[in-house]
């Protein structure tokens, strides 16, 4: 079973709440608070495993939770930061967002933080203020939201070989690499892609094999259609055709059907360089077909080689054209990252702040409150609109609400005390 394709659940580590905790010591009825805070969550990481050609691993195992950040202790201690998830993928890997579809990461090679851990909560002692000697409080940790992510291999080569069924890609890849794919007449022997790499002197260049196109591929026909994603990242096609025509076939029909085959995955893919293999040419007739093949093609430029796949005739001089193309074509920029990473880094439950209730007072506090405030003169009444407005904006007086503020209770932001009106 060859899997090209997973649906998975990933989720970062929640942080660890913040400790209440109150020194003891001999002869003193309370000290002071020594509530540590909570560790960090842990991070889902991706990194890509070079030896790894295949999602299997991900048949089996759907859900990928990063380890919790640990609550904090007593004694001024925090807790300890939730290890880091290391997911590992094959290299060709293509990461996207299940809910939007959008790209999240190309892993090609190297890691790649997808969801960062959430934060710890504060611990009481560092609420301790002059005014406020001994905070019951402690905040609780960010919570990291999970979901999920579609992997998608794309498979990278520098050459894709294409073609009907049983028209010897499968008996090219082995006679020019050290790939051991499978061969037999049959059609769709070939069932998963199968990579090789060529040496042609100093040079060297990864050439995939995958199963045949029949044609109506694009409407489900055959197996092959689903497989062109492995070589939507070559930068060069070898287009093998059976010249022996031995299953009485047409060696322009089949070369034109396939053509059109690729046509409706995708315009990119048909517009990549080509070069055309006449295969079999070891069987008697074949020269007849390769000779049609060859005027054919006398106007437009694109290369023929005659080839025996079999005996192995005419390949090196086939190699040596696609390292020499190959040589001139650009390397293929990975697919384009769109920035989801920073969307769900907003997306996390940090709503930039922290509502805690004590003795009849609602404090409010976080790096957002304080950006509010920096944007505020008190003594201003336009200002004092527009700050009550954002108050609204940010969910902040929604969430005083949710914690049981009412008209006339007394709301401190960062120092600032207000009445709070509904
Ligand atoms: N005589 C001769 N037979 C060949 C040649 N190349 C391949 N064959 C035979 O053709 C049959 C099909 O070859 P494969 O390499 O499996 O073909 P394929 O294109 O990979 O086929 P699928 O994987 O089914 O798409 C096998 O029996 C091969 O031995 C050749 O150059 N000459
Ligand atoms: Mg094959």
């Amino acid at each position: 079973m060859f899997v090209d394709k997973a649906k998975i659940y990933i989720k970062a580590g929640d942080g660890g709440s913040g400790c209440v905790s109150f020194r003891r010591e001999k002869y003193v009825s309370t000290g002071g608070p020594d509530g540590g805070d909570g560790g960090n969550g842990g991070s889902v990481v991706f990194a890509v495993d070079p030896g790894m050609r295949t999602l299997m691993d991900f048949r089996y195992q759907h859900k990928f939770v990063a380890q919790d950040g640990e609550p904090g202790k007593k004694k001024n201690m925090h807790g300890k930061t939730g290890g880091d998830l290391v997911i590992h993928v094959p290299p060709g890997t293509v990461i996207k967002d299940f809910e939007s579809g959008r790209v999240a990461a190309d892993m090609r090679e190297g890691q790649k933080t997808l969801l960062s851990g959430g934060g710890g909560g504060k611990g009481n002692a560092r609420f301790a203020t002059s005014t406020r000697q001994k905070p019951s409080f402690a905040t609780s940790g960010r919570k990291s939201r999970g979901r999920f992510v579609i992997l998608e291999l794309k498979t990278i080569a520098d050459v894709g070989l294409i073609g009907f069924p049983s028209v010897g890609k499968s008996t090219l890849l082995a006679a020019c690499t050290s790939a051991r794919p499978k061969i037999a007449e049959y059609h769709f022997t070939t069932l998963k892609p199968n990579l090789g790499v060529v040496q042609v002197h100093d040079q060297s260049f990864v050439m995939a094999d995958i199963p045949g196109l029949i044609e109506g591929a694009h409407g489900g026909a055959g197996l092959g259609y689903d497989f062109l994603r492995h070589i939507e990242r070559t930068r060069l096609l070898i287009h093998v055709v059976d010249a022996s025509c031995t299953e009485g076939r047409d060696v322009i029909g089949d070369y034109r059907a396939i053509r059109q085959e690729l046509k409706s995955y995708s315009d990119a893919l048909a517009g990549r360089p080509e070069i055309v293999a006449a295969n079999k040419m070891d069987i008697e007739g074949a020269k007849e077909h390769a000779r049609e093949l060859k005027d054919y093609f006398a106007t437009n430029g694109t290369a023929v080689f005659e080839i025996s796949a079999a005996t192995g005739e005419g390949t090196r001089l086939l190699m040596e054209k696609a390292a020499e193309m190959l040589a001139k074509l650009p390397v293929p920029a990975p697919i384009v990252e769109d920035g989801v990473i920073e969307e769900w880094a907003l997306e996390r439950d940090d709503k930039g702040f922290d509502i805690y209730y004590e003795d009849g007072v609602y404090y409010v506090d976080g790096a957002l409150v304080k950006e509010i405030l920096a944007k505020t003169n008190p003594k201003e009444p336009d200002s004092m609109r527009h700050f009550q407005k954002l108050l609204v904006d940010f969910g902040i007086i929604k969430a005083l609400r949710k914690e049981g503020a009412k008209t006339g209770d007394t709301v401190n932001l960062e120092g600032l005390e207000f009445d709070f009106v509904d």
